[in-house]
C-alpha cells in the first residue's frame, strides 16, 4: 500500500523531473495542511483589586507606608491614594491576578495587625 504521503513524495518528484509547474501539487499539499486556528485561544486572566478601607484608628503615616512598600508607590501617589480612602471610605492600591491579589492583601492585613492597628484590605473583581 503506498500512503498518501508516499503518494505526494513521487508526484513531487516526478514533476520536478519533467520540469512541470506545481499548481496542483501545490493543491494537493495544501489538502494535507492543518491550519493553525485564526485566533489562539488564550484568556487573560481576570484581575482583581486590593482594596483598602478606611477606619478612624490606623495612622496616616502607617497607610502610607503600607502603599510605599506592599505597593511600591511613591511617596507623593501614596499619600494622594491614602488621603482618597480617608475621605471616601475606600481605595484602589493595586490590581493583580486573583492569587496575588490575595496575597497581598493578607500580607496587609497581616501586618496591620501586628502593628496593632485596624487597617483593613480586601479583594474585588474587576469588571
Ligand atoms: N482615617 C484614618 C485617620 O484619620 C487614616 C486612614 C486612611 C486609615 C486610610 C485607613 O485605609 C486607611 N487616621
Amino acid at each position: 500500500m503506498v500512503s498518501r504521503v508516499e503518494e505526494l513524495t513521487l508526484k513531487m518528484i516526478s514533476r520536478m523531473q519533467s520540469g512541470d509547474d506545481n499548481d496542483d501539487f501545490d493543491r494537493d499539499v495544501s489538502d494535507n495542511v492543518i491550519e493553525a486556528p485564526a485566533k489562539p485561544k488564550l484568556k487573560k486572566p481576570p484581575m482583581y483589586k486590593v482594596l483598602l478601607l478606611n477606619d478612624d484608628y490606623t495612622p496616616m503615616e502607617f497607610v502610607v507606608h503600607i502603599l510605599e512598600n506592599f505597593f511600591l508607590m511613591s511617596r507623593e501617589k501614596a499619600t494622594q491614594v491614602m488621603l482618597a480612602v480617608h475621605t471616601t471610605g475606600s481605595g484602589v492600591a493595586g490590581i493583580y491576578p486573583q492569587d496575588i491579589a490575595e496575597t497581598k492583601s493578607d500580607q496587609v492585613n497581616e501586618y496591620a495587625r501586628e502593628n496593632q492597628h485596624p487597617l483593613m484590605s480586601k479583594i474585588e473583581m474587576t469588571d
